[in-house]
Protein backbone atom coordinates (compact mmCIF):
# COMPACT_ATOMS: atom_id res chain seq x y z
CA UNK A 1 0.00 0.00 0.00
CA UNK A 2 1.76 3.44 -0.88
CA UNK A 3 2.61 5.60 1.55
CA UNK A 4 -0.22 9.11 2.49
CA UNK A 5 1.29 12.33 0.20
CA UNK A 6 1.37 14.80 2.84
CA UNK A 7 0.13 18.53 1.85
CA UNK A 8 3.55 20.38 2.18
CA UNK A 9 2.79 24.10 0.01
CA UNK A 10 -0.40 25.75 -0.94
CA UNK A 11 -0.47 28.93 -3.28
CA UNK A 12 -3.84 31.53 -4.00
CA UNK A 13 -4.02 33.36 -7.02
CA UNK A 14 -5.78 36.20 -7.69
CA UNK A 15 -7.24 36.08 -11.46
CA UNK A 16 -9.72 38.28 -13.28
CA UNK A 17 -12.12 36.68 -15.79
CA UNK A 18 -13.53 39.78 -17.98
CA UNK A 19 -16.87 38.78 -19.80
CA UNK A 20 -16.59 38.50 -23.57
CA UNK A 21 -18.93 40.54 -25.82
CA UNK A 22 -19.58 43.16 -22.87
CA UNK A 23 -21.58 41.89 -19.92
CA UNK A 24 -24.20 38.88 -18.49
CA UNK A 25 -26.98 40.43 -17.01
CA UNK A 26 -29.54 38.36 -14.40
CA UNK A 27 -32.05 39.66 -11.61
CA UNK A 28 -29.40 41.99 -9.34
CA UNK A 29 -27.37 42.93 -11.74
CA UNK A 30 -24.62 42.71 -14.37
CA UNK A 31 -21.36 41.24 -14.88
CA UNK A 32 -19.16 42.36 -16.76
CA UNK A 33 -15.80 40.54 -15.19
CA UNK A 34 -15.41 38.22 -12.35
CA UNK A 35 -12.68 37.80 -10.05
CA UNK A 36 -11.52 34.58 -9.37
CA UNK A 37 -9.35 32.86 -6.30
CA UNK A 38 -7.25 29.54 -8.07
CA UNK A 39 -5.83 27.05 -5.35
CA UNK A 40 -2.50 25.51 -6.01
CA UNK A 41 -2.04 22.59 -3.67
CA UNK A 42 1.47 20.83 -3.88
CA UNK A 43 2.53 17.41 -2.32
CA UNK A 44 5.56 15.93 -0.73
CA UNK A 45 5.37 13.61 -4.14
CA UNK A 46 5.67 16.32 -6.12
CA UNK A 47 2.00 15.88 -7.13
CA UNK A 48 0.10 19.45 -7.76
CA UNK A 49 -3.70 19.69 -7.50
CA UNK A 50 -5.93 23.05 -8.47
CA UNK A 51 -9.02 24.59 -7.26
CA UNK A 52 -10.79 27.44 -8.09
CA UNK A 53 -14.32 29.53 -6.39
CA UNK A 54 -15.29 32.76 -8.13
CA UNK A 55 -18.36 34.41 -6.92
CA UNK A 56 -20.12 35.48 -10.29
CA UNK A 57 -20.54 39.10 -8.51
CA UNK A 58 -20.65 40.36 -4.65
CA UNK A 59 -24.39 40.54 -4.73
CA UNK A 60 -25.47 37.40 -6.35
CA UNK A 61 -25.01 35.52 -3.47
CA UNK A 62 -23.10 35.52 0.22
CA UNK A 63 -19.92 35.61 -1.47
CA UNK A 64 -17.25 37.71 -2.50
CA UNK A 65 -13.86 37.16 -4.08
CA UNK A 66 -11.50 38.97 -1.46
CA UNK A 67 -13.44 36.97 1.27
CA UNK A 68 -12.52 33.95 -0.24
CA UNK A 69 -8.88 34.53 -0.10
CA UNK A 70 -9.23 36.04 3.85
CA UNK A 71 -11.11 32.66 4.66
CA UNK A 72 -8.50 31.03 2.58
CA UNK A 73 -5.47 32.48 4.60
CA UNK A 74 -7.13 31.83 7.88
CA UNK A 75 -7.40 27.91 6.79
CA UNK A 76 -3.98 27.36 4.74
CA UNK A 77 -1.99 27.35 7.71
CA UNK A 78 -3.80 24.40 9.20
CA UNK A 79 -3.69 22.13 6.11
CA UNK A 80 0.32 22.06 5.53
CA UNK A 81 1.94 19.19 6.74
CA UNK A 82 -1.50 16.54 7.04
CA UNK A 83 -1.83 13.91 4.67
CA UNK A 84 -4.26 14.28 1.64
CA UNK A 85 -5.86 10.72 1.63
CA UNK A 86 -9.05 11.65 3.76
CA UNK A 87 -11.59 14.47 2.16
CA UNK A 88 -13.39 13.93 5.03
CA UNK A 89 -10.84 14.59 7.61
CA UNK A 90 -10.02 17.59 5.24
CA UNK A 91 -12.95 18.96 5.73
CA UNK A 92 -12.99 18.77 9.44
CA UNK A 93 -9.45 20.23 9.49
CA UNK A 94 -11.11 22.99 7.10
CA UNK A 95 -14.29 23.40 9.72
CA UNK A 96 -11.82 23.39 12.75
CA UNK A 97 -10.32 26.38 11.66
CA UNK A 98 -13.22 28.45 10.34
CA UNK A 99 -16.63 28.56 10.84
CA UNK A 100 -18.25 28.41 7.58
CA UNK A 101 -17.01 29.78 4.57
CA UNK A 102 -18.01 27.13 2.12
CA UNK A 103 -17.08 28.31 -1.19
CA UNK A 104 -13.45 29.45 -0.31
CA UNK A 105 -13.35 25.97 0.98
CA UNK A 106 -15.18 24.25 -1.87
CA UNK A 107 -11.19 25.68 -3.90
CA UNK A 108 -9.35 23.33 -1.44
CA UNK A 109 -11.84 20.54 -1.58
CA UNK A 110 -11.38 20.64 -5.25
CA UNK A 111 -7.48 20.85 -5.34
CA UNK A 112 -7.59 17.28 -2.94
CA UNK A 113 -9.91 15.79 -5.57
CA UNK A 114 -7.49 16.33 -8.18
CA UNK A 115 -4.00 15.50 -6.54
CA UNK A 116 -6.35 12.34 -5.18
CA UNK A 117 -7.00 11.75 -8.71
CA UNK A 118 -3.19 12.22 -9.91
CA UNK A 119 -2.14 10.02 -6.97
CA UNK A 120 -4.18 7.04 -7.70
CA UNK A 121 -4.90 7.14 -11.34
CA UNK A 122 -8.35 7.74 -11.10
CA UNK A 123 -10.81 10.95 -12.62
CA UNK A 124 -12.44 12.83 -10.01
CA UNK A 125 -15.70 10.96 -11.24
CA UNK A 126 -14.18 7.99 -10.53
CA UNK A 127 -13.40 9.38 -6.80
CA UNK A 128 -16.94 10.76 -6.60
CA UNK A 129 -18.73 7.42 -7.12
CA UNK A 130 -18.40 6.40 -10.61
CA UNK A 131 -18.94 7.59 -14.22
CA UNK A 132 -22.45 7.42 -15.21
CA UNK A 133 -21.91 9.39 -18.97
CA UNK A 134 -18.69 10.20 -20.91
CA UNK A 135 -20.82 12.99 -22.43
CA UNK A 136 -22.42 15.41 -19.59
CA UNK A 137 -25.27 17.31 -20.86
CA UNK A 138 -25.06 21.19 -20.72
CA UNK A 139 -27.38 24.10 -20.79
CA UNK A 140 -27.36 27.63 -22.11
CA UNK A 141 -28.35 30.45 -19.67
CA UNK A 142 -30.09 33.60 -21.55
CA UNK A 143 -29.10 36.51 -20.33
CA UNK A 144 -31.82 39.08 -18.93
CA UNK A 145 -32.54 40.74 -22.16
CA UNK A 146 -36.01 41.71 -24.62
CA UNK A 147 -38.59 38.47 -26.04
CA UNK A 148 -37.64 38.63 -29.43
CA UNK A 149 -33.43 38.27 -28.54
CA UNK A 150 -33.75 35.58 -25.95
CA UNK A 151 -35.97 33.72 -28.59
CA UNK A 152 -33.90 33.96 -31.20
CA UNK A 153 -30.52 33.07 -29.08
CA UNK A 154 -32.94 30.26 -27.50
CA UNK A 155 -33.62 28.67 -30.38
CA UNK A 156 -29.65 29.01 -31.86
CA UNK A 157 -28.66 27.00 -28.45
CA UNK A 158 -31.11 24.47 -29.26
CA UNK A 159 -30.05 23.94 -32.54
CA UNK A 160 -26.50 23.66 -31.44
CA UNK A 161 -27.49 20.62 -29.01
CA UNK A 162 -28.47 22.03 -25.96
CA UNK A 163 -30.80 19.79 -24.31
CA UNK A 164 -32.04 22.66 -22.11
CA UNK A 165 -32.03 26.46 -21.55
CA UNK A 166 -32.90 28.69 -18.93
CA UNK A 167 -33.98 31.87 -19.11
CA UNK A 168 -33.46 34.55 -16.72
CA UNK A 169 -36.35 36.95 -15.01
CA UNK A 170 -36.59 39.24 -12.91
CA UNK A 171 -35.72 42.56 -11.77
CA UNK A 172 -38.10 44.36 -13.64
CA UNK A 173 -41.96 44.61 -14.90
CA UNK A 174 -43.08 40.72 -14.71
CA UNK A 175 -44.99 41.61 -18.01
CA UNK A 176 -41.29 41.73 -19.78
CA UNK A 177 -40.92 38.32 -18.21
CA UNK A 178 -44.07 36.84 -19.17
CA UNK A 179 -43.45 38.25 -22.91
CA UNK A 180 -39.67 36.18 -22.78
CA UNK A 181 -41.39 33.15 -21.44
CA UNK A 182 -43.77 32.86 -24.01
CA UNK A 183 -41.95 34.08 -26.97
CA UNK A 184 -38.90 31.49 -26.07
CA UNK A 185 -41.91 28.95 -26.26
CA UNK A 186 -43.25 29.65 -29.01
CA UNK A 187 -39.86 29.84 -30.76
CA UNK A 188 -38.38 26.37 -29.35
CA UNK A 189 -41.71 24.69 -28.52
CA UNK A 190 -40.54 21.15 -26.56
CA UNK A 191 -37.08 20.92 -28.04
CA UNK A 192 -35.46 21.71 -25.38
CA UNK A 193 -36.63 21.92 -21.55
CA UNK A 194 -36.93 25.32 -20.52
CA UNK A 195 -35.94 26.55 -16.45
CA UNK A 196 -36.89 30.07 -15.78
CA UNK A 197 -34.26 31.64 -13.06
CA UNK A 198 -35.96 35.07 -11.16
CA UNK A 199 -32.47 34.82 -9.45
CA UNK A 200 -34.41 35.46 -6.26
CA UNK A 201 -35.21 39.26 -8.23
CA UNK A 202 -39.51 38.66 -8.13
CA UNK A 203 -41.68 39.42 -5.84
CA UNK A 204 -44.02 36.22 -4.06
CA UNK A 205 -46.96 37.85 -6.14
CA UNK A 206 -44.95 38.91 -9.46
CA UNK A 207 -43.98 35.02 -9.71
CA UNK A 208 -47.46 33.83 -9.23
CA UNK A 209 -48.43 35.97 -11.88
CA UNK A 210 -45.72 34.56 -14.20
CA UNK A 211 -46.71 31.02 -13.37
CA UNK A 212 -50.31 31.73 -14.03
CA UNK A 213 -50.04 34.13 -17.07
CA UNK A 214 -47.55 30.77 -18.25
CA UNK A 215 -49.42 27.88 -17.12
CA UNK A 216 -49.84 26.30 -20.61
CA UNK A 217 -45.91 26.57 -20.66
CA UNK A 218 -44.00 23.47 -19.38
CA UNK A 219 -40.89 24.51 -17.43
CA UNK A 220 -39.34 25.05 -14.38
CA UNK A 221 -39.13 28.00 -12.10
CA UNK A 222 -36.09 27.87 -10.20
CA UNK A 223 -35.60 30.67 -7.33
CA UNK A 224 -38.39 33.16 -8.26
CA UNK A 225 -38.16 34.93 -4.83
CA UNK A 226 -35.89 35.82 -2.56
CA UNK A 227 -36.29 34.05 0.35
CA UNK A 228 -37.64 30.39 0.88
CA UNK A 229 -40.67 31.29 3.25
CA UNK A 230 -41.69 33.66 -0.12
CA UNK A 231 -41.45 30.71 -2.21
CA UNK A 232 -43.61 28.26 -0.12
CA UNK A 233 -46.51 30.52 0.68
CA UNK A 234 -47.04 31.04 -2.92
CA UNK A 235 -45.37 27.45 -4.16
CA UNK A 236 -49.29 25.45 -3.20
CA UNK A 237 -50.84 27.54 -6.09
CA UNK A 238 -48.23 27.63 -8.92
CA UNK A 239 -48.39 25.52 -12.06
CA UNK A 240 -45.18 24.67 -12.52
CA UNK A 241 -42.63 22.48 -10.23
CA UNK A 242 -40.16 24.65 -8.06
CA UNK A 243 -36.48 24.63 -7.83
CA UNK A 244 -34.41 26.54 -4.91
CA UNK A 245 -30.40 27.19 -5.91
CA UNK A 246 -29.65 30.82 -3.59
CA UNK A 247 -31.47 29.64 -1.08
CA UNK A 248 -29.59 26.63 -1.18
CA UNK A 249 -26.89 27.98 0.98
CA UNK A 250 -26.00 24.56 2.36
CA UNK A 251 -26.38 21.13 3.30
CA UNK A 252 -28.86 21.75 5.92
CA UNK A 253 -31.11 23.27 4.41
CA UNK A 254 -30.60 20.96 1.52
CA UNK A 255 -31.41 18.34 3.73
CA UNK A 256 -34.69 20.27 5.31
CA UNK A 257 -36.11 20.86 1.70
CA UNK A 258 -35.54 17.28 0.02
CA UNK A 259 -36.85 15.80 3.62
CA UNK A 260 -40.36 17.90 3.64
CA UNK A 261 -40.03 18.30 0.07
CA UNK A 262 -40.15 22.18 -0.03
CA UNK A 263 -38.89 21.86 -3.61
CA UNK A 264 -39.09 19.85 -6.84
CA UNK A 265 -35.40 20.06 -7.55
CA UNK A 266 -32.24 22.24 -7.42
CA UNK A 267 -29.56 24.45 -8.89
CA UNK A 268 -26.52 22.91 -7.22
CA UNK A 269 -23.53 25.22 -7.06
CA UNK A 270 -20.23 23.06 -6.31
CA UNK A 271 -18.10 25.71 -3.78
CA UNK A 272 -21.77 27.14 -1.70
CA UNK A 273 -21.91 23.20 -0.57
CA UNK A 274 -18.20 23.41 -0.11
CA UNK A 275 -16.63 21.54 -2.77
CA UNK A 276 -16.83 18.41 -4.76
CA UNK A 277 -17.45 16.17 -1.46
CA UNK A 278 -20.68 18.05 -0.21
CA UNK A 279 -21.74 18.58 -3.31
CA UNK A 280 -21.93 14.66 -4.24
CA UNK A 281 -23.67 14.39 -1.19
CA UNK A 282 -26.37 16.84 -2.36
CA UNK A 283 -26.53 14.59 -5.10
CA UNK A 284 -26.89 11.03 -3.02
CA UNK A 285 -29.53 13.02 -1.69
CA UNK A 286 -31.78 14.38 -4.45
CA UNK A 287 -31.60 10.40 -5.93
CA UNK A 288 -33.39 9.13 -2.92
CA UNK A 289 -36.15 11.56 -3.29
CA UNK A 290 -35.90 11.74 -7.50
CA UNK A 291 -35.21 14.99 -7.15
CA UNK A 292 -33.31 16.65 -10.31
CA UNK A 293 -30.88 19.19 -10.52
CA UNK A 294 -27.87 20.57 -11.95
CA UNK A 295 -24.25 20.26 -11.04
CA UNK A 296 -23.30 23.95 -11.59
CA UNK A 297 -21.17 27.27 -10.23
CA UNK A 298 -21.22 30.52 -10.34
CA UNK A 299 -18.48 31.44 -12.72
CA UNK A 300 -14.98 30.65 -13.59
CA UNK A 301 -12.26 28.86 -15.65
CA UNK A 302 -11.31 25.05 -16.40
CA UNK A 303 -10.94 24.40 -13.18
CA UNK A 304 -14.40 25.21 -11.63
CA UNK A 305 -15.50 24.06 -15.34
CA UNK A 306 -13.86 20.29 -15.24
CA UNK A 307 -15.04 20.26 -11.33
CA UNK A 308 -19.10 20.66 -12.67
CA UNK A 309 -18.23 18.16 -15.15
CA UNK A 310 -16.95 15.61 -12.91
CA UNK A 311 -19.89 15.84 -11.01
CA UNK A 312 -22.76 15.82 -13.66
CA UNK A 313 -20.59 12.74 -15.35
CA UNK A 314 -21.79 11.03 -12.08
CA UNK A 315 -25.61 11.90 -11.79
CA UNK A 316 -28.09 9.94 -12.78
CA UNK A 317 -29.20 11.28 -16.14
CA UNK A 318 -33.15 11.25 -15.24
CA UNK A 319 -32.08 13.77 -12.82
CA UNK A 320 -29.35 15.53 -14.05
CA UNK A 321 -30.38 18.84 -15.52
CA UNK A 322 -26.98 19.65 -17.02
CA UNK A 323 -23.75 21.32 -15.97
CA UNK A 324 -23.62 25.18 -17.17
CA UNK A 325 -19.99 26.71 -17.66
CA UNK A 326 -19.26 30.18 -17.67
CA UNK A 327 -16.87 29.40 -20.88
CA UNK A 328 -19.12 30.47 -23.53
CA UNK A 329 -18.72 33.76 -22.26
CA UNK A 330 -14.83 33.65 -21.83
CA UNK A 331 -11.83 34.42 -24.08
CA UNK A 332 -9.63 32.33 -22.50
CA UNK A 333 -8.75 28.78 -21.25
CA UNK A 334 -6.54 28.34 -18.26
CA UNK A 335 -5.69 24.94 -20.33
CA UNK A 336 -4.87 25.43 -24.25
CA UNK A 337 -5.03 22.30 -24.92
CA UNK A 338 -7.44 20.19 -22.31
CA UNK A 339 -9.91 23.26 -21.55
CA UNK A 340 -13.30 22.44 -20.79
CA UNK A 341 -15.31 22.90 -24.18
CA UNK A 342 -19.06 22.41 -24.64
CA UNK A 343 -19.69 21.14 -28.29
CA UNK A 344 -23.46 20.79 -29.53
CA UNK A 345 -24.61 21.10 -25.91
CA UNK A 346 -22.40 18.79 -24.28
CA UNK A 347 -19.24 18.16 -22.78
CA UNK A 348 -16.37 15.43 -23.01
CA UNK A 349 -15.36 14.11 -19.49
CA UNK A 350 -11.85 14.90 -19.72
CA UNK A 351 -9.79 11.32 -19.60
CA UNK A 352 -6.77 12.14 -17.89
CA UNK A 353 -6.70 11.64 -13.76
CA UNK A 354 -8.13 14.07 -11.31
CA UNK A 355 -9.69 17.01 -13.13
CA UNK A 356 -8.32 16.15 -16.07
CA UNK A 357 -6.96 19.81 -16.99
CA UNK A 358 -3.26 21.21 -16.44
CA UNK A 359 -3.80 25.39 -16.08
CA UNK A 360 -0.93 27.07 -17.76
CA UNK A 361 0.40 28.80 -13.79
CA UNK A 362 2.05 31.86 -16.07
CA UNK A 363 -1.78 33.14 -16.42
CA UNK A 364 -2.05 33.88 -13.01
CA UNK A 365 0.82 35.88 -12.37
CA UNK A 366 1.92 35.11 -8.74
CA UNK A 367 0.84 34.32 -6.30
CA UNK A 368 -1.07 36.35 -3.73
CA UNK A 369 -0.86 33.99 -0.81
CA UNK A 370 2.07 31.19 -0.42
CA UNK A 371 2.04 28.81 2.52
C1 LIG B 1 -26.90 30.13 -14.57
N1 LIG B 1 -26.00 30.01 -13.46
C2 LIG B 1 -25.59 28.64 -13.17
C3 LIG B 1 -24.81 30.82 -13.80
C4 LIG B 1 -24.91 32.12 -13.08
O1 LIG B 1 -23.86 32.20 -12.16
C5 LIG B 1 -26.19 32.10 -12.33
C6 LIG B 1 -26.49 30.65 -12.19
C7 LIG B 1 -27.92 30.38 -11.85
O2 LIG B 1 -28.51 29.39 -12.25
O3 LIG B 1 -28.46 31.15 -11.04
MG1 LIG C 1 -30.13 29.71 -10.68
Amino acid sequence: MPPPVKITTIHVFSHELPVRDGCYRMAGGEVRSANSTIVKLTTDAGIIGWGETCPITPTYQQQHARGARAALEEIIPHLIGMELDGINLLHQRMDAALNGHAYAKAAIDIAAYDALGKRYGLRAAQLLGGVVTERVPSYYACALGDADESARLAAEKVAEGYPRIQIKVGGREVQSDIEVVRKVYERIGDRARIAVDGNRGLTAGDALRLSVACRDIPFVLEQPCDSLDEMLSIRPRLFHPLYIDESCVDLGVALRAVGTGLCDGFGVKITRMGGLGPAALLRDICAVRHLPHTTDDNWGGDIIAAACVHLGATVQPRLMEGAWLAQPYLAQHYDAQNGIRIQGGHIALPAAPGLGVEPDESLFGAPCLAF
